[in-house]
């Protein structure tokens, strides 16, 4: 098989595994409550065909009744889930309806991928969250915003792309588990208004039809201000009749136009985008006028929290960005209707490489939420260094909030547990392009196949997934396996070591938010400070400060309000702290940013140096093109570790107890 078709396919790339017992199964294939022309049924035998194919070269016939050797079954259960059985020589994949049969046999390829015996396989299993989606930032001209993997494979030139890719894209998102996907960008300007209006229903419809073979619900991101954009109305007042009206009729056309619409993404009163603010209505106000439209079709609306003041003047230290979703929020708990669901950034700013967990997260008790993190790494790395951020995930989804004894995780919260409500669920900022390797990074997607997986099956752990995409994406061979866990598995904290410290965050270029900049966002509208001086740094967010700790429950209000039991990751996201305060390690905090800087960039050397040991063990291609980003890593993360130390250097007078070289 030629490289560059190999990589295309990703997780999905099917090359031919030792057979380990495997290739009997798929011989004889029956279907038992199945209907064969069904359309999710047809992906699955498909994917069945084309994978037994491929990796273990048996070309499966699907029969008529048994004896079979792999029998595809229906049965109850959950929405979604399947139960898999290995009994004297016959495999029963049960599935609870089309889509459980899909994942199910997703699973069976997993498997076969890593080359696993399917004898004695008893499984069970169900998706974690109701709600597991993809959010592309794909703007219509074709650029993507905070895109590293070249341009969209969904639009170009104003117009929507359809082609072999968006078939491709399906069969990974489904592979995962994904079951949602927002095409266009949350910031809906020009072309992308008019997605809702018959200039594009044709295509927008046809684009869905492919994700529905795939069992994968199809979402716009709406412009609020469309009664005005487009209906020539003169208002998006929620309370207008007009406005009222207009949104009725225009969903019953969309829903009418396109089949597998499951509802609409909103960004509104954010970075200048309209919303209700403007008509002096709340957040509720607005989200519900749109969810009652939507409504009578069964559609969600998915209404983001991230609404905070992006015009601060950098002179106030009372106002303060990390407070605004909570206080823009909190206050219409249990005023939103049963299909608004809040979609919240894991942090309170915006997907730092290190930030507490938003606090709204939890905070909010009787409404319907669903997570949002962010897989295109805009602020660790740009896909260019590694950094793989399943742990990070994670840690957000173990979070105890303490809003509910027995049920207080993120996790709980988000996967419906907490509040007994269906609508709920997990979205990440998608890292997709049209790059040949879909990432731009090869290692970047680990990212992209991890979010799904953790999506489905929260218990994953961040290396668990790995020993699953490793194997099906580069080789199954332990000198490749090891190393690339070596890579992956502690990168995060790597990034986090060379760039800002301590939870402090920003620090970046601006508006391109790749490399450093100390003093980039210092003196600017965002909100963004780390308010170094020469004897210390951080933001004082305790309640002498913003009283941001306030916002959580307890216990964590207090253990974040109190810098002895804050934990020390996040000192200087909650408080303002001398240089020569000592850390818990007996550490400075100066001397741990030298350490930490000095270590980071010493370990992506080691990376770097991992990988090339790699060379003829996995694809030319893919070889190359890490060994390519690691040596723009290794650039980048000198930068930030001479010019982070060099400024706190200058800034405290205070030298490094080590001696090494600080400019
Ligand atoms: O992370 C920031 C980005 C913006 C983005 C915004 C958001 C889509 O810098 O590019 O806009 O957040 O999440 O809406």
């Amino acid at each position: 098989m030629d490289g560059k078709k190999d990589w295309k396919q990703l997780w999905l790339k099917y090359d031919r595994k030792a057979d380990a017992g495997n290739g009997k199964f798929f011989e004889k294939v029956a279907l038992e409550g199945f209907d064969a022309a069904d359309r999710v049924v047809k992906s699955a035998l498909c994917e069945l065909t084309r994978g037994a194919e491929g990796m273990l070269g048996v070309t499966p016939k699907v029969q008529e009744g048994t004896p079979c050797t792999l029998l595809l079954k229906k049965a109850t259960g959950d929405p979604e889930g399947y139960a898999l059985k290995e009994e004297n020589g016959q495999i029963t994949l049960e599935g609870a309806d089309e889509k459980g049969l899909l994942y199910g046999t997703f699973h069976l390829l997993r498997l076969v991928s890593m080359e696993k015996s399917l004898a004695g396989l008893q499984v069970s299993l169900r998706p974690d969250n109701p709600l597991r989606m993809y959010n592309h930032w794909d703007n219509m001209d074709g650029s993507i915003e905070r895109g590293y993997s070249g341009e969209s494979f969904f639009f170009e030139n104003d117009d929507i792309v359809i082609n072999e890719r968006t078939k491709d894209y399906a069969r990974l998102m489904a592979s995962i588990g994904i079951n949602g996907v927002v095409i266009n960008n949350v910031n809906v300007k020009q072309a992308a208004t008019w997605l809702i209006t018959d200039r594009f229903f044709d295509k927008v419809a046809r684009l869905s039809e492919i994700f529905a073979d795939y069992g994968i619900k199809f979402f716009l991101s709406l412009n609020y201000a469309a009664t005005i954009e487009l209906g020539g109305l003169g208002s998006a007042d929620p309370f207008d009749a007009g406005v009222i009206a207009w949104w009725k009729a225009k969903m019953q056309e969309c829903f009418a136009k396109i089949p597998n619409l499951g509802g609409f993404l909103v960004k509104a009163d954010s970075e200048g985008r309209p919303g209700p603010f403007t008509y002096g209505r709340t957040q509720a106000d607005g989200a519900n006028m749109l969810a009652d439209a939507v409504a009578p079709y069964g559609g969600i609306i998915i209404w983001r929290c991230f609404v905070y003041n992006c015009m601060q003047d950098w002179r106030d230290y009372k106002t303060d960005r990390a407070r605004a979703g909570y206080d823009n929020f909190i206050g219409m708990d249990g005023d939103y209707r049963e299909n608004v669901i809040l979609q919240i950034k894991n942090g309170p700013m915006d997907f730092q490489i290190r930030e507490p967990v938003s606090p709204l997260l939890g905070g909010l008790k009787k409404t319907n939420q669903m997570l949002e993190v962010q897989v295109a790494q805009e602020y660790t790395g740009h896909q260019i260094d590694v950094c793989y951020l399943i742990p990070m995930f994670k840690e957000v989804l173990d979070f105890h909030t303490f809003c509910k004894e027995g049920a207080d995780t993120v996790a709980d919260v988000i996967s419906g547990r907490t509040m007994g409500n269906k609508n709920a669920g997990i979205a990440a900022v998608i890292n997709t392009g049209n790059d040949a390797n879909w990432t731009g990074n090869y290692l970047a997607a680990a990212n992209l196949y991890g979010f799904g997986r953790l999506a489905f099956q929260t218990s994953l752990s961040a290396e668990e997934i790995l020993d699953e995409w490793i194997p099906m994406s580069l080789s199954s061979d332990p000198q490749v396996v090891e190393t690339v866990k070596g890579i992956l598995l502690p990168s995060r904290e790597t990034y986090e070591k060379y760039t800002s410290p301590l939870g402090i965050g920003w620090m970046v270029t601006p508006h391109d938010h790749y490399g450093c900049s100390v003093d980039g966002y210092e003196y600017d509208r965002w909100g963004t400070y780390h308010r170094a001086d020469h004897l210390g740094i951080g933001v004082d967010r305790s309640d002498r400060g913003t009283g941001y700790a306030q916002q959580y429950y307890e216990p964590n209000a207090s253990a974040y309000n109190n810098v002895e039991t804050c934990p020390e990751e996040l000192l200087l996201f909650f408080h303002h702290v001398p240089y020569k305060y000592l850390l818990k390690s007996g550490k400075t905090l100066i001397q741990h940013i030298y350490d930490s800087h000095f270590e980071g960039y010493d370990e992506a050397e080691g990376f770097a140096r991992a990988w090339e040991g790699l060379e003829g063990k996995v694809d030319g291609e893919i070889f190359a093109n890490v060994k390519e980003r690691f040596g723009m890593q290794l650039y980048n993360a000198r930068e930030w570790r001479d010019q982070v130390n060099s400024y706190f250097h200058r800034l405290s007078w205070i030298p490094d107890e080590r001696g090494r070289r600080i400019y």
